[in-house]
């Protein structure tokens, strides 16, 4: 099996070899192999950028006739965003006051726009979407985040970009000022390769199984060692009675321990329990379209070291904005708040809640238009990994 990713960063490629080689002896660069082309990145999300980027360039390999069986495209999309600036300059970082601005310019600047903001108002964070494109067209997303403050003055002289401005509190140094082993083990880039590798090797065990893609396993490795998370959730929501997707989904994640359904299940309740089987807890929340159901408006529910607020959204006016949300996550004691509605992915801190939509399983209204949904990992400490994944059209 081979991996292309699509990058010009070189650093990228070393952190993308030391993790994903568990899962794949060949790991090259996109201008190794000679490929020209630079997708241009017009999405409004990461993920649609990162899907951008690695789609592209696997209808370039498939046109040039490039494109072997046992390929896989990943790419990846990163950026900082900034709680006081409205999450800019977020997919915007590499463009943010000119490309061609150095990074002293942009951090400073951030600095000056936060000059009244105090305490937590600082929160930023990296956030790192990564998209692999199977040469047989499935396409798979992991997500990693990397919290702090922005710092009042640069600090370090590691990293790049905006790690002189990320604060670490608990660790009392920004990112600039990590060793690069520091760094990877707590990056956003670093928990989304490792999320990748985790996800590659559940896939890889389950085309095995199924007699398929037998060259992207790698030699010598055991089904059985896999390591599989702790606890796996499933998120969906406002699947309106249609539920061939959710079915496919259950089907081909196979194990799970927890599904929730955040609204507009319209009545199909029995049958999604029936579908995850009885050893799967679900949760179901009501939404606008739930009419004459006694299903419970909002669920406060605690999975590892994790509190959610579940809610389909419509009460708290989540088409406008999230503060109401993340508000009520807050006052109920709840770090992550769960919403549905608007039909659309969304996965970001809020307010200093981490706020998520898997958008629609069904009825899909993001740009793309693919249905999609969101598996969170639990490891055994209790850490959350978010994997958002979406369905072909
Ligand atoms: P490729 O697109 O060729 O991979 P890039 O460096 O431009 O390289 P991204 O588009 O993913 O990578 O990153 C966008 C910007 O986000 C990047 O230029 C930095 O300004 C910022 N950024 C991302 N990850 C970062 C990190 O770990 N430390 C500091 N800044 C980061």
């Amino acid at each position: 099996m081979r991996i292309i990713f699509a990058t010009h960063n070189k650093n990228k490629i070393i952190e993308v070899r030391q993790i994903l080689g568990e899962v794949a002896n060949d790991i090259v660069a996109k201008s190794e192999l000679g490929i020209d082309f630079e997708p241009v990145e017009t999405g409004k999300t990461f993920a649609d950028n990162a899907e951008l980027k690695a789609a592209g360039i696997r209808s370039y390999m498939l046109a040039h006739g490039m494109l072997r069986d046992d390929d896989i495209i990943m790419s990846d999309d990163s950026g900082l965003c900034v709680n006081y600036m409205f999450g800019l300059p977020g997919i915007y970082s590499a463009r943010y006051l000119g490309e061609d601005t150095s990074y002293d310019v942009k951090n400073a600047r951030i600095i000056h726009e936060l000059r009244f903001a105090e305490g937590d108002e600082r929160a930023a964070h990296f956030t790192c979407n990564i998209c692999a494109v199977f040469a047989d067209g499935r396409v798979f997303h992991t997500e990693g985040i990397f919290e702090g403050l922005i710092a009042d003055e640069p600090k370090g002289e590691n990293g790049f970009g905006y790690d002189p401005i990320l604060y670490l509190p608990e660790l009392g140094r920004t990112s600039a000022e990590l060793t690069p082993e520091e760094k990877n083990s707590m990056s956003h880039r670093g928990k989304a390769l490792r999320a990748m590798r985790d996800l590659l090797k559940k896939v890889f065990a389950d085309d095995k199984k199924r007699g398929i893609n037998q060259a992207a396993f790698p030699e010598n490795e055991e089904v059985s060692g896999l390591v599989r998370p702790f606890q796996t959730i499933l998120v969906v929501s406002d699947s309106h009675r249609d539920d061939k997707n959710l079915k496919k989904v259950l089907s081909r994640l196979g194990m799970i321990d927890y599904l929730i359904h955040l609204g507009d299940s319209e009545g199909t309740e029995g049958m999604i329990q029936q579908y995850a089987g009885d050893g799967v807890k679900c949760y179901f929340v009501q939404g606008n379209n739930d009419f004459f159901t006694e299903l419970p408006r909002d669920i406060v529910a605690e999975f590892g070291k994790h509190k959610c607020f579940m809610t389909h959204g419509h009460y708290y006016g989540v088409n406008m904005d999230l503060n109401n949300l993340s508000e009520e996550a807050k006052s109920r004691g709840c770090d992550i708040a769960m919403f549905g509605h608007t039909h659309r992915p969304f996965l970001k801190i809020v307010n200093g809640v981490t706020c998520l939509n898997p958008g629609s399983i069904s009825y899909p209204r993001q740009m793309d238009r693919r249905p999609s949904y969101m598996v969170i990992d639990i490891s055994e400490d209790g850490e959350f990994t978010y994997h958002q994944v979406y369905l072909e059209r």
